[in-house]
């Protein structure tokens, strides 16, 4: 698949900065997963982006917890199952890395640090190093995280040093305070500065969620929604992930571009096909 690809639709409907007393709609359980899966699957998503909660609403990247999640993910639907690495500000670097034992097919690799809010998102060479290695020794495809402008510069190097080769998938994340802010132009910028053969997404923060989708439909890259990123449908209105998921699959639509069936998205990223025993 090439040039206008169907759309690869990612939602992230769980965060760790986004807690149950935000929003009704935030299935932070593996039951809820379960069925927010089936929802977004039916709406036109292809990957779902995996943080986990426990049943009182703190963060948590457990082993156990991250299996039920996956296992709800893959009861109710064939989406892409893409474990966090980021997990919450706090978590040490094993813990984040940990889940990648059970092998899911994608998990994200943050490209560097960064200011996150008031606090930083930590992400240093020996930090991503480790990760990466964890990745390749359990066969995970990583989704290379960029945050600012220098994190695919720090790509660049994890690849220099043999860690990494080119082409990957590169999230494109604009608008967390203290990140590269969430505009088309910065947007064009990261883009161009891809290494050759890279697929990418844009996971706009907050209102910005749907202007960054609605450019990245445009100019054949790929686009991630979802409550971790904005929990607002329009300006007052909570929204539920399904009805995110749905309204860029409308919108793609009308702009002459279909969604991604899942293993389109599997094909698009070099990922195997999902065995039918696994539906
Ligand atoms: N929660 C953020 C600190 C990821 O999922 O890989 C990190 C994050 C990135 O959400
Ligand atoms: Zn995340």
């Amino acid at each position: 698949m090439s040039a206008m690809d169907p759309l690869i639709v990612t939602c992230a409907p769980v965060g760790a900065e986004v807690a149950p007393d935000q929003t009704p709609h935030l299935p932070y359980t593996p039951k809820l997963l379960g069925e927010t899966a089936r929802a977004v699957r039916d709406a036109g998503g292809s990957i779902v982006h995996v943080h986990c909660r426990n049943d009182d609403g703190t963060n948590t990247h457990s082993v156990a917890r991250f299996r039920e999640a996956y296992d709800a993910v893959r009861a109710n639907s064939d989406l892409i199952v893409q474990f966090s690495t980021g997990g919450a500000i706090g978590m040490t670097p094993d813990e984040r890395a940990s889940v990648l034992e059970l092998r899911p097919e994608m998990a994200t690799l943050t490209c560097g640090s960064v200011n996150f809010g008031d606090d930083i998102f930590e992400n240093s060479f020996p930090i991503m190093r480790g990760i990466l290695r964890k990745m390749t020794e359990f066969g995970v495809k990583p989704e290379l995280e960029i945050f600012d402008k220098g994190h695919l510069a720090n790509a660049r190097r994890l690849a220099k040093e043999g860690l990494l080769t080119f082409p990957q998938h590169v999230d494109l994340v604009l608008g967390v305070p203290g990140g590269l802010e969430a505009t088309v132009q910065n947007l064009c910028d990261l883009v161009d500065d891809l290494p050759e053969g890279c697929t990418w997404s844009v996971a706009g923060i907050g209102r910005q969620q749907l202007p960054m989708a609605m450019a990245a439909i445009a100019m054949g890259g790929h686009v991630r929604v979802g409550l971790e990123d904005n929990l607002f449908y329009s300006k007052g209105r909570l929204a539920r992930n399904e009805e995110l998921v749905a309204r860029v699959a409308r919108i793609a639509g009308e702009a002459g571009r279909a969604v991604a069936t899942p293993d389109q998205a599997r094909e698009i990223l070099g990922l195997k096909a999902l065995a039918s025993a696994a539906r």
